[in-house]
Order: structure tokens, then C-alpha cells, then sequence
């Protein structure tokens, strides 16, 4: 495991510096999803496959902007799910993106997600490390290494609301939801991006990140095995919760297809019991 954080590490250098000086704009290609990719999608995606080749603990890779599974190291553990370069509707209107990593023992589901990481690429370079079962830990590149800041700690309850998707889409129940924690006095923070505005939420000390199945996109958009689980596990450890839109742990999704998409929330407790208490019709 050791030496998977420390690979994530020297990507991270990497695609800071790529989206520092390299190309903006969009290529000639689409990913698995259809999305229409960046050029620093693209390149971001190769930095970190040959990076990974280099780890023999790696088994294999998912990588949002590919199809299937790649195997790296036939003698390899782990496989790692990753989001090379999550943000890309705001990177080229140079707002804070991120990279997000689940490293998984066997079946690629949420009980089995060991440890995950991201990464954050706003005016500092940080990322956030959690292992299952103890606390999340924040480090920030200081020009030759990253040093660790502290442990990431969420309290009983935030002041920040984080409500994403097209709201003409929301079911009703979603929209009381947002509503009702509005009208508690919660502020409005939403970049557009989950590293950022995930990231907001886990250093404030709480708050609710919602990204709910729609009208148009019952599933939600957010991915399982690249985005939500690993963000999941780091709310977890952290002390907080990130749950579906059935009230049930994201921690025990099982994808049936590596790009499967699932309605998502997470919070510090106190927002994560409004929001099953929303949606059980209570
Ligand atoms: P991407 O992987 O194509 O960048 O999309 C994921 C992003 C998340 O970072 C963000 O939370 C969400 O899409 C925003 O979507 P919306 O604009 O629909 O709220
Ligand atoms: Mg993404």
C-alpha cells in the first residue's frame, strides 16, 4: 500500500504540472461514457498508467476514461479505480480539480475498498490519504515533498450545503430536502467539481455533498468504483457518512458494470440523517 501512496504522489507532481503548462481544449475522442475528452484528460490518464506499471502490487487498473480492466502485474493484489482528472467541465476555466484513487483487494465493490486517496490541484497541491478504519490525513506539497498537515475530523454538523444536478430535474422529495437545510441557515458552496467542494466539506468540519438519481438520470451521474466509493470511505473515516438514495452505506455498493453511476450523499451525521429521514418519506 505504501508504495501505491507514494506513486500517487509523484502523479500528482506530474498532473500539476500538466495542468499548469499543457494543452487546453478538447480532442478528437470520447470515453467509455461518451464523454467528449479533454487533452489533459488523455494525457493525465497515460501519466498515471505508466506510473502504476512500475508497482508490482498492482494487479490491475479501471480507469474512468477506459472501457475495461487492464492488468498491470499478473502477481499483483490490488487493483486501483481511478478518475484521472475529475473536474473536466472547470479546468479550463482554471477552477480547483482533482484525481481520485480506490485501491481495491478482490471483488471490485465497496466492502472490499482497502484505502483511497485524492488529489487536489487548486492554488495548493494537497491530497488526502485514508486507510479503512483511521482517520483520513491531509498532506501538502511544499516544492519537495508532501508534508503531512493534520488528520481530517468531521463534526456532528456543518454550515455548508453542496446540492449537485439540475435542479428543473430533481424529484420533489430532493427538492424539500435542499430547502429545508437552506432555510436552517446553510450556505451555498458548489464549484462543479467533487474534489474541491468534497474536499471543502471534510476540512470545514462538515456539511452535505448531495449528487441524487434525477428525473432524466435516476442512477445520479457520479461514478461508483472511481468517485463515490473512495470519497465514501474517507466521509467514513473521517466520522461523517455517505449514503444512496435507499438510506444504505455507499460502502456496500456492488457495481455491476465498472462505470455504473449511483445516487449519492455525504455529510457529517447530523445532514445524513435529514437526508434519509427525506427520503424514507418519514
Ligand atoms: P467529470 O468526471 O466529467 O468531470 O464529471 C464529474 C463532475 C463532478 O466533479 C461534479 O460534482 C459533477 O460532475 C458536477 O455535475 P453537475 O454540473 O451536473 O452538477
Ligand atoms: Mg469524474
Amino acid at each position: 500500500m505504501d508504495a501505491i501512496f507514494s506513486k500517487i504522489e509523484e502523479i500528482a507532481v506530474k498532473i500539476d504540472n500538466l495542468i499548469k503548462t499543457g494543452e487546453s481544449g478538447y480532442s478528437d475522442s470520447s470515453n467509455a461514457t461518451g464523454d467528449v475528452q479533454l487533452k489533459l484528460d488523455i494525457q493525465s490518464d497515460i501519466i498515471i498508467e505508466n506510473e502504476f506499471k512500475n508497482v508490482k502490487s498492482i494487479k490491475s487498473v479501471i480507469s474512468e476514461e477506459k472501457e475495461g480492466e487492464l492488468e498491470l502485474n499478473p502477481n499483483g493484489e490490488f487493483t486501483v479505480c481511478y478518475d484521472p482528472l475529475d473536474g473536466s467541465s472547470i479546468v479550463d476555466f482554471n477552477l480547483s480539480v482533482g484525481s481520485i484513487f480506490g485501491i481495491y483487494k478482490g471483488e471490485l465493490c465497496g466492502e472490499n475498498l482497502l484505502a483511497s486517496a485524492y488529489v487536489v490541484y487548486g492554488p495548493r497541491l494537497e491530497i488526502v490519504k485514508t486507510i479503512k478504519g483511521s482517520n483520513p490525513v491531509l498532506y501538502r506539497y511544499n516544492g519537495s515533498e508532501f508534508a503531512m498537515q493534520k488528520e481530517v475530523k468531521l463534526e456532528q454538523k456543518g454550515k455548508i450545503n453542496a446540492p449537485g444536478a439540475t435542479q428543473k430535474n430533481w424529484y420533489p422529495r430532493h427538492k424539500a430536502l435542499i430547502e429545508s437545510i437552506f432555510q436552517e441557515g446553510y450556505r451555498l458552496r458548489y464549484s462543479g467539481g467533487m474534489v474541491p467542494d468534497l474536499h471543502q466539506i471534510l476540512l470545514k468540519g462538515g456539511g452535505l455533498f448531495s449528487y441524487p438519481g434525477t428525473v432524466d438520470k435516476p442512477k445520479g451521474k457520479l461514478r461508483a468504483l472511481f468517485e463515490v466509493i473512495p470519497f465514501a470511505l474517507a466521509f467514513k473515516e473521517a466520522g461523517g457518512e455517505a449514503i444512496d438514495d435507499k438510506g444504505v452505506s455507499l460502502l456496500k455498493f456492488k457495481p455491476n458494470h465498472p462505470h455504473d453511476t449511483t445516487p449519492c450523499f455525504f455529510g457529517s451525521k447530523y445532514e445524513i440523517e435529514k437526508v434519509k429521514e427525506a427520503y424514507s418519506g418519514k
